[in-house]
């Protein structure tokens, strides 16, 4: 009689499941899905792993320092900058139901595929490179995205980050870390670059209650508002040490896993802070948010920001939900 064969356990195996898994994974859970969505992220995913190809090697190639000119808002644009952004319009115009795309690199949105019909249509808003001025030092940078479902003629119609159907970054450091919400938590992946997939290392993300660690630019304070100054005042009486990378992915990343508060307040030079709303503090905001934490103006969500311009600032207070909610409280007192 045959033996019966041995079963053999797979105790502390990795689960393996790769971004795209996961996406499709999400995608079955939505009975009415078309999958346009998942492919969008998955030229996200491309864009991701051809940038942070570009990065490793970026000290050996001629792709550091500035190009020397400047974007819409008078930032000089770096090699890099400018690579990061083709590679993402090229991917990205090429999937189907990318109707608007939007970028920090570019003055106004581009208008893809208004006119095409039937199916879902999305606009995918991305800052390409952000945190650019570390690229010299070989300092921590990232990319991140926002994504919106539009309707029929409403490609060039803004819509409050409430409306986020997926937001998410990547964080190109020792390893490259992409973050993906798309409304059912948050989950984080490695890029495994020996096979080339980003792969699932943590599931529902949740932000510590509180931290012991603020990220601001400790420099500009003299021009913050009083309830600011007070706030920080507050935090360092009570032991809180500074973390700043001076790159929002790296700094908001850091928050997302230990906890803690980044800010960009307002500034006496700088009345809305320096981050732009629609490409950089809604995406961040969806995450933190879908993490447990809390992303404020200082006055109200960020989701709830209704937008009026593709570039305009916001001041940006973001991360655990009791050092948030102390902070407002002392904005809101007379
Ligand atoms: P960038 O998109 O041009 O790189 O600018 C945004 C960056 C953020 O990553 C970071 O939080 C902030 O600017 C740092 O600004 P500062 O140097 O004023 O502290
Ligand atoms: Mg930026």
């Amino acid at each position: 009689m045959a033996q019966a064969a041995p079963v053999v356990p797979l105790l502390g195996q990795p689960s393996f499941i790769t971004l795209q898994s996961h996406v499709l994974g999400e995608e079955r859970r939505h009975p009415g899905a078309t999958g346009t969505l998942s492919w969008i992220i998955s030229a996200l995913s491309i864009a991701a792993k051809t940038i942070a190809a570009k990065l490793r090697t970026a000290g050996i190639e001629d792709v550091l320092g500035d190009i020397g000119a400047e974007n819409v808002q008078g930032e000089r644009q770096q090699k890099l900058d400018v690579i990061a952004n083709h590679l993402l319009i090229q991917l990205l115009r090429a999937r189907e139901g990318v109707a608007v795309i939007g970028s920090e690199e570019n003055d106004e949105l581009l208008l893809v595929d208004a006119a095409a019909a039937g199916g879902r249509h999305y606009s995918v808003l991305f800052d390409p490179l952000d945190g650019s001025s570390n690229l010299d030092v070989a300092g921590g940078v990232g990319t991140i995205f926002s994504i919106f479902q539009i309707g029929d003629g409403d490609s060039g119609t803004l819509q409050a980050g409430r409306h986020q159907v997926a937001a998410g970054y990547v964080l190109y450091g020792p390893s490259t870390i992409f973050v993906l919400t798309t409304g059912h938590g948050v989950h984080m992946f490695v890029l495994d670059p020996a096979v080339g997939a980003f792969i699932r290392v943590a599931e529902h993300l949740r932000i510590p209650a509180r931290g012991n660690t603020y990220a601001v630019n400790e420099a500009n304070l003299d021009g913050f508002p009083p309830a600011y100054r007070r706030f920080l005042a507050q935090c360092r009486a009570q032991g809180y040490g500074s973390r700043y990378a001076g790159a929002m992915v790296v700094d908001v990343h850091r928050v997302l896993i230990k906890g803690g508060v980044f800010m960009y307040p307002p500034t006496a030079k700088a009345p809305q802070g320096k981050l732009r709303l629609m490409y950089e503090a809604n995406p961040m905001a969806m995450l933190i948010e879908q993490a447990g934490g809390r992303a404020s103006t200082g006055t109200q969500p960020i989701l709830d920001v209704q937008p009026d311009a593709l570039h305009q600032r916001v001041p940006v207070v973001l991360g655990s939900p009791e050092e948030v909610a102390a902070l407002e409280a002392m904005l809101a007192a007379p």
